[in-house]
């Protein structure tokens, strides 16, 4: 609740990713590891990492965490939830001197949400080889603004090294079906793949008044078209696919001009790894099909495509056996919204647990999750931190 206050803008939370507040949350945060005696370093991407030692130096950390980025007007989980969370079962480490074979780390990765700068899970890509460092720094936001240039204004381009031998992310569901099912726990055995892209049609402004309909190139209509149609090809192609048009901005964006241009786009999921290929065929062919039904021109570019991924089995019966041992309800599931954890099981045996999101809200003001749920998730990340730090990464 503390963090929640962080970037705070009437209802919501803005700590979009190198914003002020994301960096005021980062050194409150940092804060807080020190309190625990943590080694912090900071990578080239601005990735936090705090390790609390164990016996055995020689083996990777277990590593737990997520982000402190927001999108803009946010709730105060999505996130948060699972960096804090890792941070409290160090603490629970500390209290109670428990000593561990491995050690025990919290991880918060930079620009998470992609809503400032993308692609989004920016810093977990850099840090698992999915995106070059020199691409990553060079991304702009809407100003032209580089993510190195707020990298070094915020005091987070670091240059540490760091290593992990598993990784663990609690975060809300941030959808209805734990909360609609009446279930503790969500134990998450992957996550669908997502492709963006950000697209401009070109046709020509000119006057509301005077130009017929049939001699207009409106770029804002084709945009609508756009809209209606993703809707009915995600439809199409079923299996839980879904599409959608985040932005759209015309130009010259005024009441009495056929809008020249329109700026747009395309957020694609399916977690069926053959669905999705086609999936973003079949949308790449509407968006071009549709300039050329409104003869407008089309620049397109994909700025995502974050393959479905099935985490480590291991790691998922892992979390599924804490979750019964603690007395929860749970159900295995997989998740809609892009993690973190989705990049890091490319290099390490890596799981998620969901905890409920009351009415299945999230990336607004009312995301909410009991303090109960929350008080769960930490459980089964303490639970399954120990575990592995006595056992090992590699679970048979
Ligand atoms: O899923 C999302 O849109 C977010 O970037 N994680
Ligand atoms: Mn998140
Ligand atoms: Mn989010």
């Amino acid at each position: 609740m503390e963090m929640g206050e962080v970037g705070r803008e009437g209802q919501g939370v803005n700590r979009l990713a190198l914003n002020d507040a994301n960096k005021e949350g980062r050194d409150l945060l940092i804060s807080y590891m020190h309190e625990e005696g943590l080694d912090v370093s900071v990578d080239r991407i601005g990735n936090i990492f705090a390790l609390r030692k164990g016996r055995d130096s020689r083996e990777p950390p277990i590593v737990m965490g997520s982000h402190m980025d927001t999108v803009r007007n946010a709730g105060v989980f999505d996130g948060a939830l699972g960096v804090l969370s890792s941070l409290e079962v160090i603490r629970f480490l500390n209290q109670h001197d428990i000593e561990t074979r491995r050690g025990v780390a919290v991880a918060a990765f930079t620009n998470e949400e992609g809503a400032r700068f993308q692609p989004d899970m920016m810093g977990s890509m850099v840090f698992t080889g999915q995106l070059g460092i020199e691409e990553a720094w060079k991304a702009e936001d809407d100003d032209g603004v580089t993510v190195k240039d707020e990298l070094k204004r915020t005091g987070y381009l670091g240059s540490d090294e760091f290593h992990a031998g598993c990784f663990l992310e609690l975060h809300v569901e941030q959808g209805p079906v734990l909360h609609s099912e009446g279930l503790e726990v969500g134990v998450v055995e992957g996550v669908q793949g997502m492709a963006w892209w950000d697209g401009e049609y070109t046709g020509e402004a000119n006057h509301a008044g005077t130009t017929p309909l049939n001699l207009r190139r409106d770029a804002l209509l084709a945009a609508a078209d756009l809209c209606c149609r993703l809707r009915e090809t995600a439809e199409a192609l079923g299996h839980g696919s879904v599409a959608t048009m985040g932005r759209l901005h015309p130009r010259p964006d005024i009441r009495n001009v056929v809008p020249g241009g329109a700026f747009f786009t395309v957020d694609f999921r399916q977690y069926e790894s053959q669905r999705y290929e086609e999936g973003q065929k079949q949308v790449v062919k509407l968006i071009e099909e549709i300039a050329e039904k409104h003869r407008v021109s089309l620049s397109l570019e994909q700025t995502v495509d974050a393959k479905p991924i099935r985490f480590d089995t291991g790691m998922v019966d892992l979390v599924e056996k804490k979750t019964r041992e603690l007395g929860l309800t749970y159900k295995r599931m997989h998740s809609g919204a892009g993690h973190d954890a989705q990049f890091m099981s490319y290099i390490c045996p890596t799981a998620m647990i969901f905890v409920p999101s009351i009415n299945g809200r999230s990336h607004c003001p009312e995301e909410r999750t009991t303090k109960a749920d929350c008080v769960n998730g930490a459980n089964i990340l303490l639970q399954c931190a120990l575990e592995l730090s006595e056992k090992g990464c590699r679970i048979p």
